[in-house]
């Protein structure tokens, strides 16, 4: 599979000239989210293609795709302290609430 790499915009749109038009499978990744995959992105000869992504699965602390022990441990070093890095609900602090989207989405992975 070619993995293009590329920025969205504000609106989930993206512009990326590739090898050859037609249909791709777009894999997603935003901070804290589990990644999202799009099949059959249809990619214009000018690159552009438009998507509407939605993520809804919290927890993904360290990006690898799966929900486990190690994003776990991410909340749980950092409870108690401001650490952007492992809150989650980006509420300014990593308490409770962290921990529970962490456990509440244990195991889940994509
Ligand atoms: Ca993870
Ligand atoms: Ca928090």
């Amino acid at each position: 599979m070619q993995t293009i790499s590329t920025t969205l915009d504000a609106y989930g749109a993206f512009s990326k000239r590739v090898n050859a038009p037609g249909n791709y499978s777009v894999r997603a990744r935003v901070p804290k989210y589990l990644p999202i995959t799009v099949p059959s992105v249809s990619i214009a000869p000018q690159g552009f293609a438009y998507l509407r992504l939605h993520f809804d699965v919290p927890g993904d602390l360290n990006g690898d795709g799966v929900i486990n022990n190690a994003d776990l441990l991410m909340v749980l070093f950092a409870f108690g302290s401001n650490s952007a890095e492992a809150d989650l609900n980006n509420d300014g602090v990593v308490n409770n609430a962290d921990l529970l989207i962490v456990l509440f989405n244990f195991g889940r992975s994509s």
